[in-house]
């Protein structure tokens, strides 16, 4: 049975996309880029730059179609569907989970309370206020399972936190993380910043974060929730390493966008000789 399945953002903006990853063998799942309640250009390209030891750094800017072109492909699929929904704001938010609600709804919504490169815009998953006022929401407008995508958190503190505001709401699953903010690669052919604007950090650079977050929330969440590790997933040593600190369910970004849908037959490939 396959745990793998891309992160919203890799390889999953375009019909073409998704149906290339619901035909790939060794997902379990596809997830949808973020959307937002119309479509939305984010930044001129290049928005993403890999570097030489497996690291990224995006500042995409949410491009999307919006949330209807996600919508009407409910019925493509054969494999659960993910639709990662990303409202600028609050209202936008209720607006498409009401809509989203109607059937046919994707098999899970993916709340996403983190992404770190809209100006002007603090992470919701940062400020436990916002988060209770956009999980009450998400309880009021959207009856259906759901999950949210959380930021990396730095401090012990701020997990435990989050975690008791998330225990009293039970969602379906938490992914856990998204890239780390305002980080910043500066790219030694250049010598200068490899994108315009610093933007979030992924890949090897997040993987010990997000691989102790996992192990946290694995400890103080219900398990009712289960979570799905994102963060600098590359070969099956990894994906171990996830499942051992109490993931369920596996992301793979940085590495999907750099080597394309064809890294879960390999990854799958490497865990059936790991695990016999
Ligand atoms: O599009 C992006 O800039 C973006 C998003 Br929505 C996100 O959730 N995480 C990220 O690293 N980039």
């Amino acid at each position: 049975m396959s745990i793998l399945m891309n992160a919203s953002g890799a390889f999953c903006t375009t019909t073409e996309e998704l149906k290339a990853l619901n035909d790939t063998p060794e997902t379990c799942a596809i997830v949808s880029k973020s959307c937002t309640l119309h479509s939305h250009k984010g930044n001129p390209q290049p928005h993403v730059y890999h570097d030489q030891y497996g690291g990224s750094i995006n500042n995409s800017g949410l491009p999307n179609p919006g949330y209807k072109y996600y919508h009407q492909l409910c019925n493509t699929f054969t494999k659960p569907y993910i639709i990662s929904v990303a409202g600028f704001t609050i209202e936008d938010n209720r607006t498409i989970l009401q809509h989203l609600a109607k059937d046919p709804s994707p098999s899970y919504i993916e709340f996403n309370l983190s992404c770190p490169n809209i100006p002007g815009k603090a992470q919701v998953g940062y400020d436990p206020e916002a988060l209770f006022k956009y999980l009450t929401i998400i309880r009021q407008s959207y009856p259906k399972p759901y999950g949210l995508k959380l930021p990396p958190y730095l401090d012990n503190a701020h997990i435990v936190q989050t975690a008791n505001i998330i225990n009293s709401f039970k969602p379906a699953f938490i992914t856990c993380c998204n890239s780390l903010g305002n980080g910043l690669i500066i790219d030694q052919t250049t010598k200068q910043p490899a994108l315009k604007s610093l933007g979030g950090i992924s890949g090897i650079y997040l993987k010990p974060t997000a691989l102790g977050n996992v192990y946290s929330f694995r400890r103080l969440l219900s398990q009712d929730t289960n979570i799905i590790a994102c963060g600098g997933i590359k070969n099956a040593k990894d994906v171990i390493e996830y499942l051992q600190a109490g993931a369920s369910y596996i992301q793979i970004g940085t590495q999907l966008i750099k080597e394309g849908p064809k890294c879960f037959n390999r990854i799958n490939k490497e865990l059936n000789i790991s695990l016999h």
